[in-house]
């Protein structure tokens, strides 16, 4: 794992965007973002059984499993979005960047490798994209009532309650 703050400058979603400005794991708990290395499974299902999660799916993405989709895959994920609750994403192969948005609305980037783990919490807008290796194998883990629908932002869904709750919870 290495977390920075994005550039925000032109060019392709999968370059490294790297400002150069490190962001360690301590910062990111402020934002509820939470990381773990995991190096076996049974770590993570622990983690799972722990924060009550029941629901799990692996996705492949990359060309070579997606075929032609994968382009749009890609363009949707880096959609800026949140979910009504807290999900996991585990890496067991390849890589890829969540970008989580900061207290003052930068991007920070976060490269994910195998056996790294995230916490997002609910209401928190981000986006993912693989990066140059276009290749990114991922557990994602999902609590028992689920709510994983990517919601896009918009002025709108600053009123969402779980949105609220996560502004009111980490960004007061
Ligand atoms: C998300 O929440 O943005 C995703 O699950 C992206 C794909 S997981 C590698
Ligand atoms: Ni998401």
């Amino acid at each position: 794992m290495r977390a920075y703050i994005y550039d925000n400058l032109p060019g392709d979603q999968r370059l490294a965007h790297d400002s150069g400005k490190v962001i360690d794991a301590d910062a990111l708990r402020k934002l509820g973002v939470l990381y773990y290395r995991i190096t076996d499974i049974g770590g993570v299902n622990d983690l799972a059984k722990e924060r009550g999660y029941r629901n799990r799916d692996e996705i492949f993405v990359s060309p070579e499993k997606m075929g032609a989709i994968y382009e749009d895959k890609v363009k949707t994920f880096f959609h800026e979005h949140l979910h009504e609750d807290e999900e996991i994403r585990y890496i067991r192969d390849g890589q890829g960047y969540f970008d989580v948005r900061s207290e003052d609305e930068s991007w920070i980037r976060i490269h994910l490798g195998k056996d790294d783990l995230i916490i997002l919490p609910a209401g928190i807008y981000h986006r993912f994209t693989t990066d140059e290796s276009n290749y990114v194998h991922a557990m994602r883990l999902f609590k028992d009532e689920p709510q994983w629908t990517p919601l896009n932002r918009s002025t709108e869904l600053d009123e969402n309650k779980f949105r609220k709750e996560y502004v009111e919870e980490f960004l007061s």
